[in-house]
């Protein structure tokens, strides 16, 4: 009696996992992911040169490795199909921003993580905090 009322239960389970397994399977079939990295200290990047293939999705993280909140903002870097917009945690200046900007925080000691589609094209990045930019809190993205 017991396994005829929770057979179905447990069909369902697999049923999803297979499905959750198939959504998994798909998403690193599209295995031709860039992951790129920068460290973030106070109050500059590492690296600061950064070269990226167009028409390759990028992942992005930021590691935090200062004392300080920091961020990566990039204007004009996505063509405008970013996967997972993160703005990390923690308080940050919204500046409002247009669709083609990539943008990732993290806050001390964090990391985040953001994707996107890159633009073709030489970017400065920065940080946003005020006072970081002019500090020497930038970069260049070049995709080719
Ligand atoms: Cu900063």
């Amino acid at each position: 009696m017991k396994t005829l009322l929770t057979s179905p239960v447990v069909l369902l389970a697999v049923l999803l996992g297979a499905v959750g397994l198939a959504t998994a399977c798909t998403a690193s079939q599209a295995s031709t992911v860039q992951t790129v990295t920068i460290t973030a200290r106070d109050l500059s990047y590492a690296p600061s040169l950064v070269a990226l293939r167009s028409n390759v999705p990028v992942r992005l993280t930021l590691v935090n490795e200062g004392v300080l909140e920091h961020d990566v903002t990039v204007p004009g870097l996505s063509a405008g199909e970013a996967v997972a917009p993160s703005h990390g945690t923690g308080e940050h200046a919204m500046v409002p921003m247009t669709s083609d900007t990539v943008h990732v925080v993290a806050s001390r000691a964090e990391r985040a993580t953001v994707e996107f589609m890159p633009q073709r094209g030489s970017f400065e990045f920065y940080c946003a905090v005020p006072g970081h930019r002019e500090a020497g809190m930038r970069g260049t993205i070049r995709v080719m």
